[in-house]
């Protein structure tokens, strides 16, 4: 019975998907989820060895002298580590991953033991030995309801908050909860309003308004167009020299920006009709990237939903200083009881 109607939910999505005409892009989505999985089996025979490896138990004396990398990008069967000499294919010593209760995320510093053994493109494998520290955590929880950490970054210094003025137009809501976020994991906030060549100029202004009032909360802003070439120097100029991850609703331009400060990388950017409020996630993991004139940023997937992680109804009110001194406006009061509402749950 249950399958039934589960099966009929599911034949109406299909047809109201092929009608709006995302069918193509979901055959698309599904032919590349395909291609990952025959990637993954082959990787998955070549990373054998390294997990055998990565069960043996090893003398940890020598740990100290073991180099440090950074976590580059996680895949479901090992991790990318760029090392003093290079990038490292990775797999986690099995008793650390058994002792240590998080797991790892990109920007997470490691201590790497170099095998024999390369993957088919020549790229050298190593087994992770341990996690140092981190100094910051951006965090989210799954849901409203705060039942389970999703740690996003490690040990980024910044955090790039991306919206879009238009397509898909603004939720200072979200923005809010990312600032909460930024906050409470230790980083420091930017709001960055992109696509600011998509506005007239009344919306322009208000928007303007609203980001005087965080400015005016000690927060740094800037608006941005990538056609318009406006703002990009200052971003370049915001994010030189430090490590900063960028964060925002899916198709905001992310990604695009990334490209536009550093443009050799290859980033993938999402087509921008397929961009509703919904969003589409052309950027699927984070991934870290070195920029050329000093610094490295972090790449996110768009997140429609930010569960804010370690705040409460009672300690919210210190992300909203506004709030508590009464002289917040009326947007800002109410962005501040939907999150109270929401954290009651
Ligand atoms: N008009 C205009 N379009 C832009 C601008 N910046 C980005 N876009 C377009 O917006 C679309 C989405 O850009 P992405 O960079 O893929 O967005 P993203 O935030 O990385 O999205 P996810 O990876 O899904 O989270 C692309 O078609 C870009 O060309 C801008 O300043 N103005
Ligand atoms: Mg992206």
């Amino acid at each position: 019975m249950s399958n039934r109607r589960r099966k009929a939910h599911r034949e109406k999505d299909l047809t109201s998907r092929f009608l709006s005409g995302d069918w193509d892009e979901d055959r698309l989505a599904q032919s590349q989820r395909f291609s990952q999985r025959s990637k993954h089996a082959q990787h998955n025979k070549m990373l054998q060895t390294l997990e055998l490896r990565a069960e043996e138990a090893v003398d940890l004396a020598d740990l100290a002298t073991l180099a440090v990398g950074q976590v580059q990008q996680v895949h479901s069967l090992y991790v990318e580590v760029i090392a003093p000499d290079g990038l490292y294919l990775c797999v986690v010593r099995k008793t650390l991953s058994k002792s240590t209760d998080y797991s790892l995320v990109v920007g997470d510093h490691v201590r790497i033991r170099p095998i024999e053994v390369r993957d088919e493109q020549g790229r050298p494998e190593a087994v992770i030995e341990q996690i140092l520290p981190r100094q910051t955590l951006l965090t989210r929880a799954d849901s409203f309801k705060q039942i389970e950490q999703h740690p996003i970054v490690a040990n980024a210094q910044q955090m790039l908050i991306v919206a879009a003025i238009q397509s898909p137009a603004v939720r200072w809501g979200l923005i809010d909860r990312m600032l909460i976020a930024a906050e409470a994991g230790g980083l420091k906030p930017i709001i960055c309003l992109n696509k600011i060549d998509l506005a007239d100029p009344v919306d322009r202004e208000s928007s303007q308004n609203v980001l005087d009032h965080y400015a005016g909360l000690g927060i740094r802003t800037l608006q941005t167009s990538i056609p318009a070439r406006i703002g990009i120097d200052a971003l370049r100029e915001m994010l030189r020299d430090q490590t900063t991850v960028l964060a925002g609703h899916s198709g905001v331009g992310k990604s695009t920006l990334i490209r536009a400060i550093q443009p050799h990388l290859e980033i993938r950017i999402g087509d921008i009709s397929h961009y509703t409020d919904k969003g589409r996630h052309t950027t699927t993991s984070a991934r870290r990237y070195e920029l050329d004139f000093g610094g490295v940023v972090i790449d996110t997937p768009g997140v429609k939903l930010f569960g804010l992680w370690g705040v409460t109804a009672e300690n919210l009110d210190d992300f909203f200083p506004d709030v508590s001194r009464g002289d917040a406006p009326q947007w800002r009061q109410e962005s501040h009881q939907r999150i109270a509402e929401s954290l009651l749950g």
